[in-house]
């Protein structure tokens, strides 16, 4: 059981894991809840891009996968909040925040997905951009976080391999099918780009969270491995990546790529405009309609602790 800074620190340098018992610094426990509730939130407002198609998924087939990949994403917010809740608040105190629009959830759930091949482009690139930041996750200093993650990032797997299947199938389709997946990817690639957060320069909480072992990569290492991965992918495809400054730089061994427009991902980050204003009513609606299951949730609980007394 860690009891002081002193043991904190020698905790964090053996690389060891912290448990929610021990003794944590302020700051490392509050960038933590900033994180995980952040993170959880993104996973339950990450179900409304897909959640739209299952009614209009195009077979019974596609129309399962996707029902069972949406409801992972609401399981992946339960593992969070969660882990969250290990570290103090509970879990309506964090919801508050989101409908409230005082702690954040990812910018990338900002954009609409008007067609079918979207859904193929979330998982494909969404899914695949979570994977290549959740991964080093599971090796988060926090264990109730890093123990979340793992089977997190095991279903993210198959939800990016979906995603790609969908594209594939589209792209070896007819013309229209065709366009319609180039079109998809035209509308995620930067904003799956920007998902990993500003540039180095202007992070607030890499340095610290790296020393901290809550982060192990900055947000340009993961940025570029996930281009340097998904590039021939999109060949693969037959498909363009919408950047026309994209190049192989054989020196540094890397794509080059092109500037995001970051005042968009300010933008969107801030949740400024109609579409983030949808995803939260939406969320709160869906809040709204599920209070009979908490009351009767509840209900049941102090029942069985009447019975049990
Ligand atoms: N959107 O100093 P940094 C998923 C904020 S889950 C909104 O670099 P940090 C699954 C940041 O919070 C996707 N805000 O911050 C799925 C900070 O804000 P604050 C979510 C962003 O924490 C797939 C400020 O900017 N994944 O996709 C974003 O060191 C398909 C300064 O930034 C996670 O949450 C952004 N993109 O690094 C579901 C993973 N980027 O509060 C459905 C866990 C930055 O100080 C369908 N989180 N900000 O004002 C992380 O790894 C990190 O928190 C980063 C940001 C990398 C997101």
């Amino acid at each position: 059981m860690i009891r002081n800074q002193e043991q904190f620190d020698a905790v964090i340098k053996a690389d060891q894991r912290i448990e929610s018992d021990d003794w944590m610094p302020d700051d490392y426990r509050k960038t933590l809840i900033r994180q995980i509730a952040q993170h959880a939130h993104s996973e339950i407002i990450g179900m409304q891009p897909e959640g739209a198609w299952i009614t209009r998924a195009p077979s019974l087939r596609r129309k399962s996968i996707l029902t069972a990949k949406v409801q992972d994403e609401a399981g992946h917010g339960l593992y969070l909040y969660g882990a969250t809740e290990t570290l103090g608040p509970d879990r309506a105190e964090l919801l508050d925040l989101l409908h409230t629009k005082k702690q954040k959830y990812s910018s990338i759930f900002n954009y609409p997905s008007p067609t079918w091949a979207d859904v193929g482009a979330i998982g494909w690139l969404v899914d695949g951009a979570a994977i290549m930041n959740q991964v080093p996750l599971c090796r988060c200093s926090y264990g109730p976080y890093g123990r979340a993650m793992v089977r997190i990032c095991k279903e993210e797997s198959f939800h990016q391999r979906q995603g790609f299947q969908i594209m594939l199938s589209l792209a070896e389709g007819t013309n229209e099918q065709k366009a319609m997946a180039q079109e998809a990817l035209n509308r995620w690639w930067w904003p799956s780009i920007m998902m990993f957060g500003p540039p180095d320069t202007e992070s607030v909480h890499n340095a610290r969270n790296m020393a901290w072992g809550i982060k192990r990569y900055t947000n340009d290492e993961l940025r570029q491995t996930f281009i340097d991965a998904s590039v021939p992918q999109a060949e693969v495809l037959g498909l363009t990546v919408p950047d026309p400054d994209l190049n192989w730089n054989d020196e540094r061994g890397h794509y080059d790529f092109g500037d995001p427009d970051w005042d968009e991902f300010t933008r969107m980050v801030r949740g400024e405009g109609e579409m983030p204003a949808e995803r939260i009513r939406t969320r709160l609606e869906a809040h709204n309609e599920g209070a009979w299951v908490r009351e009767a949730a509840e209900a049941y609980a102090t029942k069985q602790q009447r019975d049990a007394a």
